[in-house]
Parts: structure tokens; sequence; C-alpha cells
């Protein structure tokens, strides 16, 4: 890792005594806030505020209100979203550790941003949040104790064949099995889809609770619930969803009771990792969400849908080569579908 990244990680944790934690409702995304506040405890130090955000358009609405020395943002492209950006950096000094694309040289001595791009040649998406925060707050701590909770992450990330042997260590130390580890991801999809508003408490339980007892905490029956919705919307999928054989997407628009989307889609993708898979999910609001998935890198998912959403109006996209999100407004839906079939018919990827 380069030195002045470091230096300047470090100078941010000098510089608070607390600090407030924006992590991405995901299994990755809630591990790297657990290795962050682990980190921010062996200092000392505490976290005052911590939030699980869905999208990196979720950020603003929380500086609005509330005025903060500091941010830390995790698991988030935040770097997305340059207009915000740079306002929030007028408003407090930003910390920012992400694997999602690069989106452009944002220079400030107020925001640091750390990505996989700066400071190894693995590709990002195979570099979780999660493990980033490892690393880089092992320069300063030790947390040989929590490696398991950074292999939790890679495991939600689909990163574990990148680190197996990190993994298996970990398990073995923490005298779980790979296994456990995988069921614990399982239980932070589950959360994510049946109940996000419990991702405080479910973060309290792991800075507290070993990998066993999270596994027999009550969390474990919102994954049996979790479960039963992904195998009906599964069902779903291999009956009702259009087939785009000569562009080779599956797409599928569904209006489900939980926000079944990434839990369905990263299933699915690994049953059809060769064919571009895009889930709209109606959940009756003004925007409707989407996620892409395609794990033969053949396409990539960020460009194909920030491509399609060029021109619309309240749209956003973004994330990794193999998987990325975004909303649009739901008159949109067409005219993105539309625009995804263009983009995969002109090969210009
Ligand atoms: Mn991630």
């Amino acid at each position: 890792m380069p030195d002045k990244q470091i230096k300047r990680f470090k100078n941010f944790l000098d510089s608070f005594s607390s600090f407030n934690l924006f992590y991405h409702g995901d299994a990755d995304g809630l591990c790297s806030a657990v290795i962050f506040s682990k980190a921010v405890e062996k200092l000392c130090k505490t976290v005052r505020f911590a939030a699980a955000v869905e999208s990196p358009d979720a950020l603003p609405e929380f500086f609005q209100k509330k005025r903060l020395e500091n941010a830390v943002i995790l698991d988030i492209a935040a770097d997305s979203a340059k207009t915000f950006l740079e306002w929030l950096s007028t408003k407090a000094n930003v910390l920012i550790i992400d694997h999602h694309k690069a989106y452009n040289d944002f220079k400030s001595e107020k925001v640091i941003i750390i990505k996989p791009q700066t400071i190894s040649a693995i590709e990002p998406s195979s570099y979780p949040a999660s493990k980033l925060c490892f690393d880089l707050c092992s320069t300063l701590v030790n947390l040989e104790g929590f490696s398991w909770v950074a292999s939790v992450g890679i495991i939600g990330d689909f990163a574990y064949k990148k680190w197996a042997s990190f993994v298996e260590t970990s398990a073995k130390s923490a005298s779980v099995s790979v296994n456990d580890l995988e069921q614990i991801a399982d239980i932070i999809t589950s959360v994510q889809v049946v109940s996000p508003n419990r991702f405080p408490e479910l973060l309290e339980l792991f800075m507290f609770a070993n990998p066993k007892a999270i596994i027999k905490s009550d969390f474990d029956s919102l994954r049996q619930k979790a479960l039963e919705e992904l195998a009906l919307w599964k069902k779903e999928f291999y009956k009702n969803a259009e087939f785009h054989e000569k562009e080779g997407l599956y797409f599928f628009t569904i209006k489900p009771k939980y926000r079944i989307k990434s839990m369905l889609i990263d299933s699915l993708t690994k049953e059809i990792p060769d064919k571009t898979i895009i889930i709209a999910e109606d959940l009756g609001g003004y925007e409707i969400r989407f996620s892409a998935r395609r794990q033969d890198f053949k396409v990539p998912m960020n460009s194909l849908l920030e491509n399609a959403i060029v021109g619309i109006k309240g749209a956003t996209a973004g994330g990794h080569i193999p998987a990325a999100a975004g909303k649009i407004p739901r008159e949109k839906l067409l005219e993105f579908k539309e625009k995804v079939i263009s983009f995969l018919r002109s090969g210009k990827h």
C-alpha cells in the first residue's frame, strides 16, 4: 500500500475522537463497518453514528439535517456523485473506502478516497471493501481476531476464489467452517431483504458476538424467511423472465413483497454466469431500481447501465464489471430496456 495514502488515513483517524459511518447495507458493507469500528475501538475512540445506506444517492439526506465533523463512507461509490462530494467537502472531512469503479480524480484536502485501483493490480470487484478496510486498519492496529469478519464480506461479494486461503485460515482461527461464514453472509443478505431497518441491531451483534453466536441468534429466522421468498422468485424467473437470445440477455421485472432483487440476482448469476441478467424491482414508488450481473466479464455491467440511462433525468447507475445497479423514474423503464438491448447489439463493449 502506498505510504502516502496510509499516512493520510492515519492522519484522518488521529484528527478525531469519534466517527460517523455510512456503510452499504449488504454483507460487504456491514463487515467493513464492523472492521472499521473495531479498529476505532482499539484506538480508544468511538463511533458516534452509523447508518446502512442502500446506494450513493441516499447519502445527501443525512447531511442536510445534521452537521457532521467527519464522514466515513464504506463500500459506497460516493465519488460517482461529484457535485454532492464537492458540497460535502465544504462541510465535513471525508474518508471513502470503496472498491467500485473509480469515477474521477477528486482532489481535495478534505476528501480521502481509497480504492484497490490505486494500491493493487487486483480487479477491484474482487477486492471487497471489508478486506480493503481490514488491510488498511491492520497497518495501525492488530485485527487478527476479526479476520473472519473480512472473510464474511469477501464471501458476500463473490470474492472467495481470489482470497480462498485467507478465508480458510480465518475460519480456522475463529473455530468455524467456511460454511458457517457463508451462513453468516446469508444472514446479512436476509436482513437487507426482509428487515433493512434492523441493520443497527445487526452491527451491534457483530461488535460483541462470535460467529457461532451470530448463527444462533434470532436473525437466523430472517434467513429462513428470505430463502423461502428467494425460492419463489427463482421459480418465477425461470418461468416468466424475458430472454433475448441474440443479446444473451435475461430481463425480468418484479413486484415483490420484500426487496429481494439483490439476493435473487446473485443467486441466478451463479447458475447463468455467461448471460447478462437484469432485474428491475418495482416497489410501487416513483422510481424503479435495477441490478445487472454477468460473471464472464464479456460485457461490463457498469458501462451497460451507465449507457442506458444517458439523457434520462433523475436516473443513476454504476458499479463493477460483473455487478452493477441503479434507478430510473418508472415511466422510463421501457426506454431503459431498449437502450440496454441496443448497447448489447452494437457490440460497443
Ligand atoms: Mn462491496
